[in-house]
């Protein structure tokens, strides 16, 4: 039988909460992860953040390998196990401990990306995907997901304005055609439209402060929990 979206088989609902942030490259993931983390903070919540490629000594060896541009050349199997073995690892050594212990994490990325990347950008479909997922995730997936959606135009003018002004060389993904974000856009616009609950769009134009405040109105129903300010 296929496996789907959706078929996890284990939840840690009623602990800790596991949101993450998703988008095409450009779309001010960082920078809306950075503003969040402060709101929580003042709040009296102190989040463990988890990043995708990479977190934990392992997933970083194999973030230097995805993203070199020396390995532009390979095969998307190849990619899609690297990016569940970096998952993997990041399940097991931060995700689910600290979420089993009650923490908020908040995580640049997850499982989503590689439904919208390699499942639509690279052709390579979503069962593929749901199928690593059973493996590589433990039963593990996000309890809220805050999709910034872009414009790819815009969200590669951004990219390249950050280039130039840090004089970085563009990695691996940073130089694929335009017509693979937009791919990779339809693709989030799917995994929305599957499960619009828990992925949530967020109109990622306008100033980041704006866009920060809509998230923060959407997250707090879902912390009172955890909040120490309210105590
Ligand atoms: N990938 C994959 O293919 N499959 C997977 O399963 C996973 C990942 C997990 C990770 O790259 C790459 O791996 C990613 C997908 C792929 N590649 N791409 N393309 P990464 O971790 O190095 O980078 P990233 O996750 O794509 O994000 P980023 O480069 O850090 O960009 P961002 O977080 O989306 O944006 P930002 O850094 O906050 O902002 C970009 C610029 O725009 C910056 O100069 C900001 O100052 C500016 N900005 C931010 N917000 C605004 C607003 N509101 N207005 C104007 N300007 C703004």
């Amino acid at each position: 039988m296929a496996a789907a979206r959706g078929g996890y088989t284990r939840s840690l609902a009623g602990r800790g909460l596991f949101v993450s942030f998703e988008g095409i490259d450009g779309c001010g993931k960082t920078t809306q992860i950075t503003l969040f983390l402060a709101r929580l903070r003042e709040m009296g919540i102190e989040p463990v953040r988890a990043q995708e490629p990479g977190g934990t000594p392992v997933g970083s060896l194999i973030r230097g390998v995805l993203l070199d541009s020396a390995n532009a050349n390979m095969d998307p199997r190849t990619e899609l196990l690297l990016y569940f073995a970096s998952r993997a690892q990041n399940v097991a050594e931060v995700i689910r401990p600290a979420v089993k212990a009650g923490k908020l994490v908040v995580s640049d990325r997850f499982t989503d990306s590689t439904v919208a990347y390699q499942g639509h950008g690279r052709h390579l479909g979503e069962d593929i995907v749901f199928r690593l997922e059973e493996i590589a995730c433990d039963g593990i997936r996000p309890d809220l997901t805050l999709w910034l959606d872009l414009d790819p135009v815009k969200a590669r003018s951004r990219v390249r304005s950050r280039t130039d002004r840090m004089e970085v060389g563009q990695d691996h993904m940073e130089v694929q055609p335009l017509e693979f974000f937009e791919r990779v856009r339809r693709g989030y616009a799917s995994i929305h439209r599957a499960e619009p609950s828990r992925v949530r769009r967020i109109d990622a134009e306008g100033p980041p402060e704006a866009i920060a405040e809509s998230i923060l109105r959407l997250v707090l129903p879902r912390i009172s929990h955890l909040r120490k300010d309210l105590v």
